[in-house]
């Protein structure tokens, strides 16, 4: 058995790997990374009803197969995981989605872990996402997660996803966005996404959470300010992890400057002013203000109105950004666009075309041919 499956014997939560480019995830797949082959014999085809009862009667087994679903690059799954989402949809919008964001090795993982432990004994069910891309690549936060998640992961009412593989940021974002409904259709009322804080990742993940906490350590370096800044006005609070031993202080005092300085800036959220908090994630100090603060967020945005609003919107910015993602999609995989861009890419280098010029050409091949192929 290989090493990191033996450590999770006896766990009731298993952490699953995401989906790697093309492999399915399915009965008859290749090789995993371990180089061992699913056992086909055992891995009976669920049908579209066998999904909707493992994921509304809370199998995890079920859910984690549904989400590799959602996840899975093949036509065919595509059709069967959207069918199924459209069964669930009706469960779905009960739970408090949470993204949390900060700079690599800020403590992220490790105060999910303190947070969803503690809310797990307090019988809420929480389940763990995972939003970034790059992990496909170096597979650090994958490996960072299930070490640093361990305890949340051995608790009944847990669910640990890492974040699926799928090249561009876009598909990992649909994909997480459909793995949160289907978790909340399984009962998980609190939904954590971990992201880490690189250019992009954030702004997609504010797009799909109620709360955005921003992670912050002291002492990471003046030149992170100018990132900070443009993060801070994402965000719902903040928490400078790390406050213990000889940090308690400076951890304390950043809190404070902190929460100052987000009085300045337009806030994330309507009639909310977010504020700092310090926490130590290793000794679980300061962990239950980070809930409590979430608890009093939700109760000031449910009674404006707020909280309903934005997850309307959001639902409508996600659907026109997947037009947007699929037109462009389509649009470079054409192959009149495919054919003409080497020689105009020469022509924009040496001056020969205008950029204006050059996208009117694009844009002309692409509709020509589309018009041509019409009966
Ligand atoms: N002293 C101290 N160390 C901590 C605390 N929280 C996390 N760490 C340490 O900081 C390191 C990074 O913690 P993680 O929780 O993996 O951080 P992360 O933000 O999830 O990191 P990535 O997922 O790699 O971006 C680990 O070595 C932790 O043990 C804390 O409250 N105090
Ligand atoms: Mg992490």
């Amino acid at each position: 058995m290989p090493e990191d499956q033996a450590s999770q014997e006896g766990f009731t939560t298993h952490v699953m790997d995401g989906v790697k480019g093309g492999h399915d995830g399915m009965k008859g797949s290749p090789p995993s990374r371990t180089g061992t082959r699913t056992p086909a014999g055992k891995r009976r085809n669920l049908t579209l009803e066998d999904y909707y009862q493992g994921v509304i009667n809370r199998d995890r087994t079920i859910i984690a197969r549904a989400i590799t679903l959602i996840e899975s690059n093949a036509p065919h799954h595509f059709e069967t995981a959207q069918e199924l989402l459209q069964k669930l949809l009706p469960l779905t919008g009960n739970s408090i989605r949470i993204g949390i964001s900060g700079v690599p090795g800020a403590g992220k993982s490790s105060i999910i872990e303190a947070l969803g432990t503690s809310l797990c004994s307090a019988d809420h069910r929480v389940a763990v996402l995972a939003v970034d891309p790059s992990s496909s690549i170096t597979k650090g936060s994958i490996l960072g997660d299930k070490t640093r998640m361990a305890e949340l992961a051995r608790m009944e009412n847990s669910f640990i996803r890492p974040s699926p593989s799928g090249g561009m940021l876009g598909g990992v974002a649909r994909k997480s966005r459909e793995t949160m409904l289907l978790c909340e259709a399984a009962g998980y009322d609190v939904i954590l996404i971990e992201t880490v804080g690189v250019g992009q990742n954030e702004i997609t993940v504010r797009s799909m959470v109620d709360f955005f906490l921003l992670v912050l350590i002291t002492g990471a370096g003046d030149e992170l300010q100018g990132m900070k800044k443009g993060v801070m006005e994402i965000c719902d609070a903040i928490v400078v992890n790390k406050a213990d031993g000889e940090n308690l202080i400076p951890a304390r005092s950043a809190a404070a400057d902190y929460t100052n300085m987000l009085h300045y800036l337009t806030p994330a959220t309507a009639g909310w002013t977010p504020r700092a908090l310090a926490c130590s994630a290793r000794d679980r100090t300061g962990i239950d203000d980070i809930w409590d603060l979430i608890q009093e967020f939700r109760r000031t945005t449910d009674s404006s109105g707020v909280f309903q609003e934005r997850r309307r919107l959001q639902v409508l910015e996600w659907v026109f950004n997947m037009v947007t993602e699929q037109l462009t999609e389509r649009f470079y995989s054409h192959d009149g666009v495919r054919r003409i861009i080497p020689s105009l890419k020469e022509d924009l280098m040496s001056d020969r075309i205008s950029p204006t010029m050059a996208v009117k050409k694009l844009l002309e091949v692409y509709d020509r041919v589309r018009i041509d192929r019409q009966p």
